[in-house]
């Protein structure tokens, strides 16, 4: 089968690339990675090779293709069932948590781009679909950590914890307030050591994409 092969877009912007490798390391599966600067021609070629969707990240176990972030965490949870709480109920609440990140939560993902370079600058204005988003959000992980005590949403780490893992660093860059406990929350996704470890690939790119970074 061979060691499994990550394909990921920028480490700086690219927020589904970072939820899939954040699952892959805490797995403790081994695999290589493989960056694409993201919106190029290399990109758009490298990925018809490979997946029909086109989109980053995209695993490759030998002939395997599995080009989404939900179902590269459910193939890494098959070989690592603790990725997913012990308990049915909490099991099934992460996976409400993680399927509520993938489908939902459009407004700050247009209005607060991930962008691992911007450090704690507000935007000017939040429309406030994005507060409500926010709230919303907040209305959720509140529950869950109220429930489990944290230090993660459920307890122990969890691959709902990933999903959020990019919302964290967006709330950093654009300085949102949180009340504490979900600001600690946010400070335990920041202090992983995946999280680290993709902060230092990111400080190293020196790709920039324009629509990415968006006015104060
Ligand atoms: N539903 C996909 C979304 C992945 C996605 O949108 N990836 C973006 C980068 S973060 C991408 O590949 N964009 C390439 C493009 O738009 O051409 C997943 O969960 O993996």
């Amino acid at each position: 089968m061979g060691v499994p092969h990550l394909i990921l877009g920028n480490a700086r912007y690219s927020s589904w690339s970072l939820r899939a490798f954040a699952v892959l390391r805490r797995a403790g599966i081994e695999f290589t990675t493989e960056f694409l600067p993201l919106r190029t021609d290399e990109f758009r070629s490298r990925m018809a090779e490979v997946s029909p969707f086109a989109l980053v990240p995209t695993l490759l176990v030998g002939d395997e293709v599995i080009g989404d972030t939900m179902a590269i965490s459910e193939w890494a949870a098959e070989q690592v069932p603790s990725l997913w709480p012990r308990d049915e109920f909490r099991r099934a609440q992460a996976r409400m948590m993680a399927a509520q990140m993938h489908a939902s939560f459009m407004n700050i993902r247009r209005e607060l781009p991930m962008d691992l370079y911007r450090q704690n600058e507000p935007r000017v204005t939040l429309k406030d679909e994005v507060v409500a988003e926010v709230s919303k959000l907040s209305a959720a992980w509140g529950q869950a950590l109220h429930k489990s005590g944290g230090p993660f949403l459920f307890g122990e780490w969890s691959i709902a914890d990933a999903f959020y893992l990019p919302i964290a660093s967006r709330f950093s860059s654009y300085a949102i307030s949180l009340p504490a406990e979900l600001q600690d929350y946010c400070d335990a996704l920041l202090a992983t050591p995946e999280f680290a470890e993709w902060k230092a690939i990111a400080d190293e790119e020196d790709w920039i994409i324009e629509d990415y970074l968006v006015e104060p």
